[in-house]
C-alpha cells in the first residue's frame, strides 16, 4: 500500500470531503507497515474494500413546524462496514451535517466497535435538522417522519442507531416509538433508550466515564491518578456531563465547560450542583454555555474563545471534531499538559496530534477513549437480546473491564522503542487486524 497513492484516488473521487478523507489519512497511516507486511490484505483488496461504505442511505424528511409551515431536511443512514456484526453507530441532528461527516464518523466507528471486543460493525446517521430552538412537538414530528424513512433500513440484526450530537433520551423515545409502531415489534432496533422501555442503565453515562476510566489506565502507566489534577473539558452536551461528573468522584477537579458561543472557567471546580445544572442548561433548548458565569459568579465566561489556553494537567475535548488545533495544542503544552484523552469524535487536527506525540503526552484518540458509549450500547443489545435488565453496577463493571481492555490493546499494538505508547497507531492497528481478518474469513462480498 502507498498511502499517498491511496489519499490522491479518494481525493479525486470525494473531492471535497474534508472530514473523511482527514479520518482515513490518519488510519492508513498507522497501519501502513502490518499491511505491508502481510500481503494476503492487498490481494484482496482489503483497503479499497474498506474505505467505501458498503450503502449509503440518502433520503428526504419533509414535516410541518408549530406555524403551519412545511419544513424539509436532508436525511442519512451510512452502513460502512458489517463484517464483525449488524452496523452500529449514532444518529446525529445538527446544521453542520453533511456526507462528509458522516463518512467520516461511519468510518471511526468501524475501528472503535472493534476495539470494544463486542460484535459490532460499523455505521452512522442522522440529518441536517437543528434542534434547537425547537418544541417538543417539533422534535416530534420530525423524528416521526425521518423514521417513516428510515425504518425500513434497519432492525435488530441489521443496523441498531444510536445517539449523537443532537439525538439523546427524548428524540430516541420518539424514533423508537414511530418505529414500534411501523414495525409492529418491540426489539433492540435503537440503543439509549429509556430504562422502563428496554435501555441499558448507565448509557447515559457510559461515553463520559469511560473516556475517564481509559485516562485512568493512561495515568496507572506513569503511576499516577486523578487526585488533585486540573481538567479542562470541552462542550456541555452528554459526553462532558458524563467525564465532568467521574473526573469529579475520582478526586480531580474540572474548571472548564464550552458551547459554540465561548468558554466558562470556574477556578472552583464544575462539581456537585453545577454538574446537575449542565442538565438544566442541555434541556433549556438553547446553545449557549454563557448563563453558567450567570448562575455561579465565581466563574468567568470567556466569549468566542477556546478552553485550551488555560493553564491545566488533562484536557478533554467533548465537544465536536477539529476543535482543538495545533496552537492549542503548543499552548496546552507550554503549560505543561500531561494527557489529552478525546471524549469526542476527532476533535484535535492531525496537526494538534503531531505536537502532542512530538512532546511526548499522553494522547488517546476517541476511537479508543470514547468507545464507552457504543460499548454500553453493545450490552444494551445483549440485554434486549435476553430479554434482562443488569442492575447500574453490573454495567458499569462490564463498561470499566471493556475499557481496560482497550487500553491494553492500544499498549500491544502502540508501544514504540522508547516506551512511549503511540495511542493512534495502537487503537488503529488493533481494530483494522480484527476486521481485515474477519472480511478475510468471509470472502470478497
Ligand atoms: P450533545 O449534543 O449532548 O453535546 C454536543 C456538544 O458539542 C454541545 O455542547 C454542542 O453545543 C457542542 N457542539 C456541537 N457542534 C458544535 C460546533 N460545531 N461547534 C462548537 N460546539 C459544538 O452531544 P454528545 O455529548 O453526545 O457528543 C459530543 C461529542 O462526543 C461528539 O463528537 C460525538 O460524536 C461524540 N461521542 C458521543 C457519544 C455518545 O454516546 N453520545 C459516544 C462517542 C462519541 P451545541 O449543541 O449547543 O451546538
Ligand atoms: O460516536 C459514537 O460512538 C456514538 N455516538 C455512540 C454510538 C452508539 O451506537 O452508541
Amino acid at each position: 500500500m502507498n498511502v499517498k497513492e491511496i489519499m490522491n484516488s479518494l481525493e479525486a473521487k470525494h473531492p471535497g470531503e474534508k472530514e473523511y478523507l482527514q479520518a482515513v489519512h490518519e488510519v492508513l497511516e498507522s497501519i501502513e507497515d502490518v499491511y505491508n507486511e502481510n500481503p494476503q490484505y492487498a490481494d484482496a483488496k482489503i483497503i479499497e474494500r474498506l474505505v467505501e461504505p458498503d450503502r449509503i442511505l440518502t433520503f428526504k424528511v419533509s414535516w410541518v413546524d408549530d406555524n403551519g409551515d412545511v419544513q424539509v431536511n436532508l436525511g442519512y443512514r451510512i452502513q460502512f462496514n458489517g463484517a464483525i456484526g449488524p452496523y452500529k453507530g449514532g444518529l446525529r441532528f445538527h446544521p453542520s451535517v453533511n456526507l462528509s461527516i458522516l463518512k467520516f464518523l461511519g468510518f471511526e466507528q468501524i475501528f472503535k466497535n472493534a476495539l470494544t471486543t463486542l460484535p459490532m460493525g460499523g455505521g452512522k446517521g442522522g440529518s441536517d435538522f437543528n434542534p434547537k430552538g425547537k418544541s417538543d412537538s417539533e422534535i416530534m414530528r420530525f423524528c416521526q417522519a425521518f423514521m417513516l424513512e428510515l425504518w425500513s433500513l434497519i432492525g435488530p440484526n441489521t443496523d441498531v442507531p444510536a445517539g449523537d450530537i443532537g439525538v439523546g433520551g427524548r428524540e430516541i423515545g420518539f424514533l423508537y416509538g414511530m418505529y414500534k409502531k411501523l414495525a409492529k415489534e418491540h426489539t433492540g432496533v435503537l440503543t439509549g433508550k429509556g430504562s422502563n422501555w428496554g435501555g441499558s442503565n448507565m448509557r447515559p453515562e457510559a461515553t463520559g466515564y469511560g473516556n475517564v476510566y481509559f485516562a485512568q489506565e493512561m495515568l496507572a502507566t506513569k503511576d499516577d491518578d486523578f487526585v488533585g489534577k486540573i481538567v479542562a473539558i470541552s462542550g456541555f452536551g452528554n459526553v462532558a456531563w458524563g467525564a465532568a461528573a467521574k473526573v469529579t468522584e475520582l478526586g480531580g477537579k474540572v474548571v472548564t465547560l464550552s458551547g459554540p458561543d465561548g468558554y466558562v472557567y470556574d477556578p472552583k471546580g464544575i462539581d456537585a450542583d453545577k454538574i446537575d445544572y449542565m442538565l438544566e442548561l442541555r434541556a433549556s433548548n438553547n446553545d449557549v454555555v454563557a448563563p453558567y458565569a450567570e448562575e455561579f459568579p465565581e466563574a468567568t465566561f470567556y466569549p468566542g474563545k477556546r478552553p485550551w489556553e488555560q493553564k491545566v494537567d488533562i484536557a478533554m475535548p467533548c465537544a465536536t471534531q477539529n476543535e482543538l488545533n495545533e496552537a492549542d495544542a503548543k499552548q496546552l503544552v507550554d503549560n505543561g499538559c500531561m494527557l489529552v484523552a478525546e471524549g469526542a469524535n476527532m476533535p484535535c487536527t492531525e496537526e494538534a496530534i503531531e505536537v502532542f506525540q512530538n512532546n511526548k503526552v499522553l494522547y488517546a484518540p476517541g476511537k479508543a477513549s470514547n468507545a464507552g458509549g457504543v460499548a454500553t450500547s453493545g450490552l444494551e443489545m445483549s440485554q434486549n437480546s435476553l430479554r434482562y435488565s443488569w442492575s447500574n453496577e453490573e454495567v458499569d463493571a462490564k463498561l470499566h473491564k471493556i475499557m481496560k481492555d482497550i487500553h491494553a490493546a492500544c499498549v500491544q499494538y502502540g508501544t514504540e522503542k522508547d516506551g512511549y505508547v503511540n495511542y493512534v497507531n495502537g487503537a488503529n492497528i488493533a481494530g483494522f487486524v480484527k476486521v481485515a481478518d474477519s472480511m478475510l474469513d468471509l470472502g470478497v462480498i
